[in-house]
């Protein structure tokens, strides 16, 4: 299955939050009676019924393609701009990003009669313009070993994305090679060796409790001393406002800097999709103490919340490397604008 099947099939109930929404926001304009007398064409028509007109004479003559069902429309004016604004909030795209959508949809077009499917279209548009200077795959630098930095809150499937990326480049013919800087948990250790043995690359690990940063040198020095094209750096997972995991993460970073200044090359932030909102305040602090250079956005399958994505690179800007949808080592790919905003809208 190509992974924009798996997308579409997966952002189901984000999508379909949304697609629904435009639908009731067309077929069921919510009070005037002018829309509502004006949709006469919106009832289903059966296959038996005779063509419309439009068929011509020779689609009847012939049986072809019936006519499609002419689809409701609606007259775009302020009460249904408002509407569309509401949606999209609830949808997670933020307050300030809803309006600017919803303001760009209405240029030019107010009193235009849309179809819920133009409608579909014409949002589809406004995401795609949005998040196309975002869409950009993980770089990589000539520089051996480059050193990828792995942060972000509990939880957010750091762990996961890191034997997901390690998978993909080592299958790409990159040597990859993973540091199991989070220390604090026993499981944590172990379940990143899983992810090493699937990805085929190895992990370097130290003991529980001990400095991630001088893990992150140790790290290094193999890394360099192998030759490796990619050193992946796991972090243990640090909640905003825990001041201490904060100022270690800066630590690990000044480490990894004695060795090479000019790394990590890549500081990735894993950001959980369901958390809606408050990725936004995620990125805030991760970005004032570590030089966020990515994002990659996890749990998109089975939440409703994927439009906070939109927000994100509406507000930041920041690239979007990669985004998973599953558990499953293949579950993970590059972020592609058009793809994500036609799934994401129900097209
Ligand atoms: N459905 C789904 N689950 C995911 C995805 N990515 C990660 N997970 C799951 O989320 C859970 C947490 O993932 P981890 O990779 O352990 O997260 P982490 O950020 O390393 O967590 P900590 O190290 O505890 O901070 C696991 O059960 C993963 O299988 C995804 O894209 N979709
Ligand atoms: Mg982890």
């Amino acid at each position: 299955m190509s992974f924009f099947s798996k997308l579409r099939e997966r952002l189901t109930r984000s999508s379909s939050k949304i697609g629904e929404g435009l639908d009731d926001i067309v077929d069921a304009p919510a009070s005037s009676p002018e829309t509502l007398a004006d949709t006469p064409l919106s009832a289903p028509v059966s296959p038996a019924a005779p063509a419309t007109p439009s068929a011509g004479i020779v689609g009847r003559l012939f049986g072809t393609a019936p006519a499609r069902p002419e689809e409701p429309r609606r007259a775009l004016d302020d009460a249904m701009l408002e509407e569309l604004e509401d949606m999209l909030v609830q949808a997670d795209l933020g307050v300030d990003t809803a309006l600017r959508v919803t303001a760009n949809i209405a240029e030019g077009r107010m009193g235009r009669r849309l179809s819920a499917t133009e409608l579909k279209e014409l949002l589809a548009g406004e995401i795609t313009r949005i998040m196309t200077p975002v869409a950009r795959p993980l770089p990589l630098y000539p520089k051996k070993p480059q050193v990828v930095l792995i942060v972000g809150v509990n939880g957010a499937g750091k762990t996961t994305t890191i034997g997901k990326l390690a998978s993909q480049f080592r299958a790409a013919g990159k040597s990859v090679m993973i540091a199991a800087g989070d220390t604090f948990r026993a499981a944590a250790v172990e379940q990143l060796q899983v992810w090493g043995q699937r990805a085929g690359v190895p992990v370097m690990v130290a003991a529980q409790g001990s400095d991630p940063a001088s893990l992150a040198f140790d790290a290094m020095t193999r890394a360099e001393a192998e030759g490796a094209d990619l050193l992946m750096i796991d972090t243990a997972g640090r909640l905003q406002n825990r001041q201490d995991l904060m100022e270690e993460l800066a630590k690990i970073v000044r480490v990894i800097r004695k060795k090479d200044p000019s790394a990590p090359h890549n500081t990735l932030l894993v950001l959980d999709a369901t958390t809606g909102q408050n990725a936004l305040n995620q990125v805030e602090t991760f970005r004032q103490l570590a030089d966020v250079s990515g994002l990659v956005m996890t749990k998109l399958d089975g939440t409703a919340r994927g439009g906070v994505l939109v927000a994100l690179a509406d507000r930041f800007g920041l690239p979007i490397h990669a985004i998973g949808v599953g558990e499953q080592i293949d579950d993970l790919d590059a972020f592609d604008a058009n793809d994500f905003a036609r799934a994401l809208v129900g097209l």
